[in-house]
């Protein structure tokens, strides 16, 4: 049974064509390929376009999708950001289970403005040393990262600097477009790590800063959509790049 991809609209839409003079006396147009015939004095023949709305739907938006490195150690909350960012808030992990292996989060971002998307794929990695070393051929390359720590807790702000050797070490010379994220945000009282601190650490690292608390949606999906909203602004700077050597 074939599938009606249109939803019920007319199978095309029809619009003036606004392309200019063609020397040649046929040609076809670019828009919607139907062949047209110009007149003697090399004027177009006016014509209305047939556009097919689910192929242009399909030309027009874009969906990108990136590989995200949750970095960070043990108990900082990596796994509870990827819980609540992925389910829309719905799940947050009260009790800590330690991540022992790689676990993949998905989420589709929508990119405001843009008609774009961008389908996220974080991988949360285990922070206790020994099972993130056995465990970061499973990287690959990475793209965008995510490097966390508590502001409750010095030494995972301490180890920050460790990861991100451990970074550098993956990305063969490329710059990892990434933030850092002080999470735990809501336990004020405990925090130990001031704020102006991290941030020039980011700085220094050119990562982009971000509080978070687990626990308040907007803040966890903050750095997220971030990153998502860097990526298609690496791609579109990547396809200006092209367009520029192609003219
Ligand atoms: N109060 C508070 N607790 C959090 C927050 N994020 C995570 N936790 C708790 O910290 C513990 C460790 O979190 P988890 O995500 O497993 O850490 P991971 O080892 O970095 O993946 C869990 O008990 C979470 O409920 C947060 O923003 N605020
Ligand atoms: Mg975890």
């Amino acid at each position: 049974m074939g599938i009606d991809l249109t939803n019920g609209a007319p199978p095309y839409s029809r619009a003036p064509c606004a392309l200019g003079p063609i020397s040649g006396s046929v040609a076809a147009c670019v828009r919607c390929s139907r062949r047209r015939r110009g007149t003697r004095s090399g004027q177009q023949e006016p014509h209305q376009h047939q556009l097919d709305p689910v192929r242009e739907a399909v030309e027009e938006m874009v969906k990108l999708r990136s590989k995200c490195l949750l970095l960070g150690d043990a108990a900082v909350g990596k796994s509870t950001l990827c819980q609540m960012f992925s389910s829309d808030g719905v799940h947050f992990q009260r009790s800590y289970t330690m991540t022992a292996g790689v676990e993949l989060f998905t989420k589709c971002v929508s990119i405001a403005d843009s008609g774009h998307s961008v389908e996220l794929y974080l991988l949360d990695c285990p922070g206790k040393e020994l099972l993130a070393e056995a465990c970061d051929h499973m990287w690959g390359a990475p793209w965008l990262l995510c490097l966390v720590f508590d502001l409750s807790n010095e030494q995972s702000f301490l180890s920050c600097d460790r990861w991100m050797e451990r970074i550098k070490a993956h990305s063969l010379g490329n710059t990892v477009s990434g933030v850092l994220v002080g999470n735990k945000s809501d336990l004020s009282e405990r925090r130990v790590v001031p704020l102006e601190q991290a941030q020039d650490w980011a700085q220094t690292h050119t990562l982009a800063y971000h509080e978070t608390s687990a626990k308040e949606l907007d803040t966890c999906s903050a750095p997220l959509l971030s990153l998502a909203q860097t990526y298609l602004s690496l791609y579109e700077q990547s396809c200006e790049t092209s367009r520029s050597l192609l003219t």
